[in-house]
């Protein structure tokens, strides 16, 4: 690839893929409305926020493979959602549309269907149930990927990443976990196939206690590595177990089921 633009690069999972991904191509374009310091000789810095469609328009020209990681990124209000969630992803795609459309990674989110109890194992068709006004901006997200497939053939992934953290720190996570590597390599699985199309992937690693079924995915050549299961022993030393009436004992989303509506 010549250039692979990274949004949300100052973010958490941003700051980690711009390492890792480096190599992924000859030149990565860094982006986010918050500072990312000093460029390596490989890199493009844009600052921009994604509510500004002609910046998103410029931040996207020349741009080969799209990792969209910016936005908001949890529960909140209502216009901060909608301004990285909704006017961000439409102008995203819009200025994708208007420059070669390339192929693009969204990071969906498990609270498109954190509602779903624990005790479920759920495929790629099954239907939304958001835990909150983040998970049905996600909802968005996939839902506004699938319409430019349906109608120009944008090709996306629609990653619904569980909990990308270094390790799983809590007893939901040894469900949920997506590794750091694993992630890395489902990125480039996504940039390396041939054909993608529109895809639901559930962003996890091969967790033993895991509750998604990844089985429709055997075309992308996606092989995760980790499982949370090897930190069982530590979590349960280091983390009480929920009670069996506790949202993050019983539903998908965790605690994220009981957020109210924020308000500013
Ligand atoms: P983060 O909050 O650390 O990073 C998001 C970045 O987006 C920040 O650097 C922020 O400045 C930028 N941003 C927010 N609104 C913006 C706007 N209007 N314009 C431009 N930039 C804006 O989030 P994290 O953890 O790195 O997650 C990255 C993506 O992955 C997010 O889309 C999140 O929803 C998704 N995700 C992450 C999970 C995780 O376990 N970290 C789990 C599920 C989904
Ligand atoms: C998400 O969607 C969030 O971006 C992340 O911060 C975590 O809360 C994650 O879900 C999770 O469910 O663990």
């Amino acid at each position: 690839m010549d250039r692979l633009l990274i949004t949300g690069a100052a973010g958490q999972l941003g700051r980690v893929m711009r390492t890792k991904l480096a190599g992924l191509a000859d030149t990565v374009r860094l982006a986010d409305r918050a500072g990312l310091g000093t460029p390596a000789d490989h890199e493009e810095l844009v600052q921009c926020d994604l509510a500004d469609a002609q910046a998103v328009s410029a931040m996207v020209a020349g741009c080969d493979g799209i990792l969209h990681l910016g936005g908001a990124s949890t529960e909140g209000p209502f216009e901060g959602i909608v301004r990285g969630n909704i006017s961000g992803l439409y102008n995203l795609f819009e200025a994708a549309r208007a420059n070669g459309r390339p192929r693009i990674v969204f990071a969906s989110s498990n609270h498109t269907i954190g509602c779903y109890p624990q005790a479920e194992r759920l495929g790629p068709d099954v239907p939304f149930r958001p835990d909150g006004l983040y998970g049905v901006s996600k909802c968005f997200g996939e839902a506004l990927a699938r319409m430019y497939f349906e109608k120009f053939g944008q090709e996306t992934a629609l990653v619904r990443i569980g909990s990308c953290t270094p390790e799983p720190t809590n007893h939901r996570m040894l469900s949920t976990w997506l590794s750091h590597e694993d992630f890395a390599s489902l990125i480039e699985a996504v940039f390396r196939v041939p054909v993608l199309g529109c895809p639901v992937i559930w962003g996890a690693s091969a967790n033993d206690a895991g509750w998604w079924d990844n089985t429709h995915l055997g075309w992308l050549g996606w092989k995760p590595r980790d499982n949370a299961e090897h930190f069982r022993a530590g979590v349960a030393e280091a983390v009480p177990q929920p009670g069996s009436d506790k949202s993050m004992a019983r539903f998908q989303g965790g605690a994220y089921v009981d957020n109210p509506i924020f308000k500013e």
